[in-house]
């Protein structure tokens, strides 16, 4: 299952706390993306993480669950994806929350299941940015090293560079895919159109779209073509 990663080159990341409606969920389902992701940074409940997969659920699209709040780990997604905050502030965002997750559930953990990211937070004013104190001020050798602590150190299946809400540095993410040997580069943020998702596909393995599929559906649909067309 975890195999799966591999492939990806297009993602959706819908948001359990917003609205979407049932046809512009079977758009997204139907894109022909390679896989759902749910999660966000607040308020992420178990009703609305449950009420959400049980609608992506009608459709065949791989729907994977990234975990952010322990109460809200709802069982039957493909793959639960495990941010790591590189860059955060605190351990608690590195590891901290991880070891006490482990110590109290560890006997029910799919362990099969779990796919870790190391995560670059690279947009100051965005909600994981704020919550998790991350130095955003990194050039890109600096993120370099962050992905290579990742990739050679601690032997993670993925980097993701975050720049939640606003396009990225792309000189620096293709300074961060360069850098890496076995990991694979998710990019998200700011892709709003076929050319944003064209430019952060030149510079990563795989693309994470959000936020366009509630303010301007059409051109959130246009970015899976634009990678995978
Ligand atoms: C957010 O990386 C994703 O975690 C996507 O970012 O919402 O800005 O598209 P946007």
């Amino acid at each position: 299952m975890r195999q799966m990663i591999y492939e990806w080159q297009h993602v959706f990341k819908l948001d359990p706390d917003r609205i979407i409606s049932d046809e512009a969920l079977e758009c997204i389902c139907l894109s022909g993306t390679d896989a759902v992701m749910i999660g966000g940074s607040s308020g992420i409940t178990y009703e609305n993480t449950v009420n959400l997969l049980s609608r992506v659920r009608q459709y065949e699209v791989p729907c994977v669950l990234e975990v952010s709040d322990l109460e809200a780990v709802v069982p039957g997604f493909d793959l639960y994806m495990v941010p790591m905050v590189l860059n955060a502030a605190s351990p608690e965002w590195i590891l901290g929350r991880h070891q006490l997750a482990i110590e109290q559930y560890g006997y029910l953990i799919p362990w099969e299941l779990i796919v870790p990211e190391g995560y670059i937070v690279l947009h100051a004013n965005s909600t994981v940015a704020r919550l998790t104190g991350a130095y955003t001020e990194l050039d890109a050798s600096g993120a370099a090293a962050y992905a290579q602590t990742a990739d050679r150190l601690f032997s993670l299946p993925i980097v993701y560079v975050e720049y939640s809400g606003t396009f990225g540095d792309m000189e620096l993410v293709d300074t961060v895919y360069r850098s890496l040997d076995k990991a694979r580069l998710f990019y998200g943020g700011g892709i709003m159109d076929a050319v944003s998702a064209k430019l952060a596909a030149s510079v990563s393995d795989t693309i994470i779209v959000g936020n366009i599929i509630y303010s301007d559906l059409m051109s959130a649909l246009s970015t899976v073509q634009a990678v995978k067309g």
